[in-house]
């Protein structure tokens, strides 16, 4: 039901996107698109290059007089560097990026041609993607937040800034977990009918797509792995007011790829960014002769913006699944479907 496209080079011109699919009638606010990309660009551990962009979307088509006239809405964020041309030529692969995959995969003799596409960067069109399904979700009470859990080990906010600080002193870099979750979601997004149909397929496609995400759990997660069934699956009860509700939400809020109506809880574990100040071992793929991995600059941690972006990309695939069910062409007669499933689920 819903699509879309991205383009564009970390240090390009500008980063592109085509949303298709939202129908006619949404309000869109860009001043939400750019708290969204606004929040994408925060976090303890972000490098230089935050400070030179100040990311803001331009709408370039498909909303008139402030709402979404159901035609592709188009999007472009400029980048405040875009010294793509004048960059210098990279010949050293960074472990641990797509730096040596790419070069061979595409047949380039300079990793800048693989590092630009691979770059993160790319996410900050998605956000502003991501930002108007999120105004989707907002007209049927679903909201979606995200926080970190972990970094380089630690839970606790204060030691996991310390580590952000003295992986920075070290030249080093740090991972961690975050969790995203979506409150409001219906019973019956996604289904069990067919594998590509399932709810938890897609968002954990749609997350660990974020650059450097390593792992995507639902609810329980590995812990289901600990436990025996009776203690991990969530007991139905029902009563009038409520209909059906669980004590417990295990299964973080999917069974059986079907949205459950409980809160949809996701976590996922990033890698610490690949490009290190200390250089790990390499070879220069040119001479074939050993060589410390190429240096650029880069961010220490970028966890909490991960978890923006993921907010985000569930955003878009939980506006997809709502409207393949419930959707139509334009925002008022999905409310009316909406209205009179929620009164027949009961
Ligand atoms: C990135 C490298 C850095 C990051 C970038 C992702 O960019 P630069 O090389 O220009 O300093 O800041 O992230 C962003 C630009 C962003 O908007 O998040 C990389 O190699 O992936």
């Amino acid at each position: 039901m819903l699509r879309f496209l991205t383009s564009g080079e970390s240090h390009g011109k500008c980063l592109l996107a085509i949303l298709e699919g939202i129908p006619a009638g949404l309000t869109i606010d860009k001043k939400f698109i750019d708290q969204e990309l606004a929040r994408r660009q925060k976090g303890f551990g972000r490098g230089p290059r935050m400070k030179i962009e100040k990311d803001k979307v331009e709408i370039i088509s498909g909303i008139k007089d402030g709402f979404s006239i159901g035609s592709p809405i188009g999007m472009l964020i400029r980048n405040k560097d875009f010294s793509i041309d004048n960059l210098p030529k990279v010949v050293s692969p960074r472990p641990g990026h797509a730096d040596l995959a790419g070069i061979l995969k595409y047949g380039f003799k300079d990793i800048r041609n693989v590092l630009e596409r691979a770059s993160a960067r790319e996410t900050a069109v998605r956000v502003a993607v991501g930002a108007i399904c999120k105004l989707f979700l907002k007209e049927f009470d679903i909201f979606i937040k995200s926080r970190v859990l972990m970094i380089a080990g630690e839970t606790k906010k204060t030691l996991m800034v310390k580590k952000i600080k003295e992986a920075k002193e070290k030249k080093d870099t740090v991972g961690g977990i975050f969790e995203v979750i979506a409150k409001g979601v219906p019973v019956g997004l996604g289904s069990y009918v067919h594998w590509d149909r399932r709810l938890d397929s897609r968002i954990a496609e749609a997350v660990i797509s974020i650059p450097g995400v390593k792992a995507v759990e639902f609810g329980l997660g590995f812990g289901y792995a600990k436990r025996f069934g009776s203690e991990v699956h969530d007991a139905i009860y029902y009563n009038k007011s409520k209909g059906y509700f669980r004590l417990t939400n295990n299964a973080g809020g999917i069974e059986g790829g079907i949205s459950n109506g409980e809160e949809i809880i996701i976590r996922a574990c990033m890698k610490p960014i690949s490009t290190l100040l200390n250089p790990l071992d390499s070879v220069n793929i040119l001479t074939k002769k050993p060589a410390k991995a190429s240096v650029e600059r880069s961010d220490i941690c970028v966890v909490e913006s991960a978890g923006v972006i993921a907010e985000n990309m569930v955003a878009f695939v939980l506006a997809d699944a709502f409207l393949e069910k419930f959707g139509t062409d334009n925002l008022s007669q999905i409310k009316e479907n909406y209205a009179n499933y929620l009164r027949k689920i009961k």
